[in-house]
């Protein structure tokens, strides 16, 4: 029913509908009505009361409020659950913590995070608003190994959503990181656990510089936003939706028959490595290498300096520029 009222309150967003109105649109009593607004208005929508007129629904704050975008989003599975912090330390660690009450395709979401993680210890910067920082749980039933076509799934859906609603050069830098102009606007860090056979669970942290101004001096370097790169404040709301959207069709069309061809098609097309000169190190180990491809499995497939080829599954990687490697 709060759905129902919140969606005729956002087709005269702006204008006053009165609550009889409401009530006999929607077959209930005016004191439910009444009751349903001032539960909204506790969800943080900015919602007028004017005593003869009734209400209205006035430009909302900018915030990733759930009831907003449920109401939008017409997913089955990704976001059909969505938990919601102004505050949190880090929408990973509490999905990790949940995980047993949590279901498949629950996405957790917060305005900021005070220890957003990044990965092998390190930290992620999330300011207060400005950021899509997102962890999306899934339960599905494959083995381990696949894992990482799960990130490759994540990653083509931020970068193609970019593309389209920015038409900003984003760009993907194998595994888990998006580029815009050689500087990280979006990281992501995949974590699961399971048995040797099976995943128990994966959480999919994400994290966008959507409307970020300014950086830290220590990453100022290497981070940028979308607003900086694009100079335009992009509404999180619709790029959010825009990517659980895409999200869902992409794992949809994995789980459904093992199908990774789009996903693939979109992490070779925009892919910032392919055919260049890189730097890869595991652990300990630094290797120079030629990317060749992405294989089927969301590999890595590169040429070492001796001409021998190898599949790479994890790693970091940079990209050797006029200046050295970025
Ligand atoms: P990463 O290890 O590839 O990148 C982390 C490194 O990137 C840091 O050491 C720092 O140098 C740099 N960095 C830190 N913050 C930013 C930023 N905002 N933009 C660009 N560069 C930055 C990437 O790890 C994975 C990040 C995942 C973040 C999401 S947010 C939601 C979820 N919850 C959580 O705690 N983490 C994930």
């Amino acid at each position: 029913m709060r759905d129902k009222i919140l969606g005729e309150l956002y087709k005269n967003k702006e204008n006053y509908i009165s609550g009889e109105l409401l009530a006999a649109d929607l077959g209930v009593s005016r004191t439910a009505v009444w009751k349903h607004i001032n539960i909204l208005k506790e969800q943080g929508y900015n919602i007028e009361t004017a005593p003869g007129k009734g209400y209205r629904l006035l430009e909302m704050e900018d915030k990733l409020l759930p009831g907003e975008i449920e109401n939008i989003l017409s997913n089955k599975v990704i976001g059909k659950q969505i938990i919601y912090f102004d505050s949190i330390d880090s929408t990973n660690g509490y999905a990790k913590k949940k995980i047993d009450q949590l279901k498949d395709g629950t996405v957790i979401l917060a305005e900021r995070q005070t220890a957003g993680r990044g990965r092998r210890g390190r930290g992620w910067v999330s300011p207060e608003g400005t950021g899509i920082w997102m962890s999306i749980v899934l339960k599905p039933d494959i083995p381990p190994r696949e894992g990482i076509k799960m990130t490759q799934i994540a990653v083509a859906a931020v970068c193609k959503s970019i593309r389209e609603l920015t038409k900003l050069d984003a760009l993907i830098k194998w595994p888990n990181d998006i580029v815009i102009n050689g500087k990280k606007v979006c990281g992501i860090l995949t974590e699961m656990a399971g048995e040797l056979n099976k995943i128990n669970y994966i959480v999919i942290g994400i994290g966008i510089n959507v409307n970020v101004k300014d950086f830290p001096e220590e990453i100022k370097k290497h981070a940028s936003s979308l607003f900086i790169e694009g100079n335009k404040k992009i509404d999180r709301k619709i790029l959010l939706v825009d990517i659980l959207k895409k999200f869902e069709n992409l794992y949809g069309a994995y789980m459904r028959n093992l199908n990774l061809n789009e996903t693939l098609s979109i992490v070779r097309n925009y892919s910032a490595i392919l055919g260049k000169n890189i730097r890869i190190i595991q652990g300990k180990s630094v290797k120079m290498a030629g990317a060749v491809d992405i294989n089927d499995d969301g590999l890595l497939l590169v040429e070492t300096e001796n001409g021998s080829r190898e599949l790479i599954s994890s790693g970091e990687i940079s990209i050797r520029g006029e200046k050295g490697y970025i």
